[in-house]
C-alpha cells in the first residue's frame, strides 16, 4: 500500500452508511477522522482506530477530503454551514443521497467558500462498501476527482460520470428505479410460480439465468434509442402485446395482483397506437418521452 492511500480522511455522519465508508477507510490504513450528531454511534470505529471529533468543524480541519454521507440535504447544511470557514482549500465529496438539482446548488455552496466538491451515490448497501465490484458513482470537477480517485477507490470502484454535478444523482435515480422495476418483477413472477408451490429459491436461479438474457437485449436497444429507430426483427410490440396477455391470464387465475403487468401492457399499447406494433420493444422510449401524445 503506497503512501497515496493512507491520506487522512473524514467522515461526517456515521449512520449505517458513513459508519461503513469509515470502516472501509480505516480498513486500508487511512487515518480516519469521524463526526456523528450522536457521538455514540463512532464508538465501534474509535475502537477500530478512528478519531472522533468533537465538532464537525475540527473534524474537517483534520483532513484534506471531508466525505459526508447524512440522511439528506437539509442535515448536511445543518451540519457544514457552522464549520464552513474550515472546507476552504480542502475538499467535500458528498455521498448524501439527493436530486440533480441539489448536487448543482451544493457545488455553489462549496465553491463559495473556497472548497472542492464532488457529488457521488453510492450504488451498494453498507455490506457492500469496501468492494471493489461495488459502483460509487461521481460527478463534478475532473480534477478534485483525480486528485482523490485512490482514496475513493478505498470504498469501491470510482466512476467520474461528467462535470456535471448533476449526473451522479441522475444517474443514481436512474439505476433505483431499474433496480426497483427489476425487483418487482422478479417477485410478481416468484408470486406467480409459488402459487404452484415453486419456492423463491427454486425459481431465483431461473430468474437470474433470463435476466442475463434480458441485459443482450439491452445491449441491442440501446444503439437503437439513440438513432431513434426501432427494427422489429427480434420481436415487435405487437408480439409482446399477445405475450403479456398471457401473464395477465396466468396470474389473474392465481389470485395474484397484476398492476405492474397491466402498466406495462399499457405503455405497449399506447405505442402500438402511435405506430410502433411492429418495431421493437426499445420504441416505448417514445411513449415515456412524450407521455401527453
Ligand atoms: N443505507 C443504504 O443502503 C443507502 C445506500 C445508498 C445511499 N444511501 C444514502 O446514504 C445516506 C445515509 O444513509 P444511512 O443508511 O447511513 O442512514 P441512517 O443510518 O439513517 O443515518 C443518517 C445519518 O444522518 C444523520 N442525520 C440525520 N439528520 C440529521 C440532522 N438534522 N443533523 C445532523 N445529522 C443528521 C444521522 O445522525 P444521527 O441520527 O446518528 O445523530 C446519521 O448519521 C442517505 O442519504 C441515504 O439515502 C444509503
Amino acid at each position: 500500500m503506497n503512501a497515496g492511500h493512507r491520506r487522512p480522511v473524514t467522515v461526517v455522519g456515521l449512520g449505517s452508511m458513513g459508519s461503513a465508508l469509515a470502516a472501509a477507510l480505516l480498513d486500508r490504513g487511512h487515518p480516519t477522522t469521524v463526526w456523528n450528531r450522536t457521538p455514540d454511534k463512532a464508538r465501534p470505529l474509535v475502537d477500530r482506530g478512528a478519531r472522533l471529533a468533537g465538532t464537525p468543524q475540527e473534524a474537517i480541519a483534520a483532513s484534506p477530503l471531508t466525505i459526508a454521507c447524512v440522511l439528506d440535504y437539509e442535515a448536511l447544511y445543518t451540519v457544514l454551514d457552522p464549520a464552513a470557514a474550515e472546507l476552504a482549500g480542502r475538499t467535500l465529496v458528498n455521498l448524501t443521497s439527493g436530486s440533480p438539482e441539489q448536487a448543482q446548488e451544493a457545488v455553489k455552496w462549496a465553491d463559495s467558500h473556497g472548497a472542492g466538491y464532488l457529488d457521488g451515490a453510492i450504488m451498494t448497501t453498507p455490506p457492500g462498501v469496501g468492494d471493489p465490484a461495488m459502483m460509487f458513482l461521481y460527478s463534478g470537477s475532473q480534477e478534485v476527482f483525480d486528485a482523490h480517485r485512490s482514496t475513493l477507490a478505498s470504498l469501491g470502484d470510482p466512476l467520474h460520470l461528467g462535470t456535471d454535478p448533476g449526473l451522479a444523482s441522475l444517474y443514481d435515480a436512474a439505476l433505483l428505479g431499474l433496480m426497483w422495476s427489476t425487483m418487482t418483477g422478479w417477485l410478481h413472477g416468484t408470486a406467480l410460480v409459488g402459487a404452484e408451490r415453486t419456492s423463491a429459491t427454486a425459481f431465483t436461479p431461473v430468474a437470474i439465468r433470463w435476466l442475463s438474457t434480458v441485459t443482450r437485449f439491452l445491449t441491442t436497444y440501446a444503439p437503437q434509442v439513440d438513432a431513434g429507430r426501432y427494427p422489429g426483427d427480434d420481436a415487435t410490440v405487437d408480439v409482446q402485446i399477445a405475450a403479456i396477455d398471457h401473464l395477465i391470464h396466468a396470474a389473474a387465475v392465481r389470485g395474484i395482483d397484476n398492476a405492474l403487468p397491466e402498466l406495462l401492457k399499457a405503455a405497449m399499447e399506447k405505442a402500438a397506437a402511435a405506430g410502433h406494433g411492429q418495431d421493437s420493444y426499445a420504441s416505448l422510449i417514445e411513449v415515456l418521452r412524450n407521455p401527453a401524445d
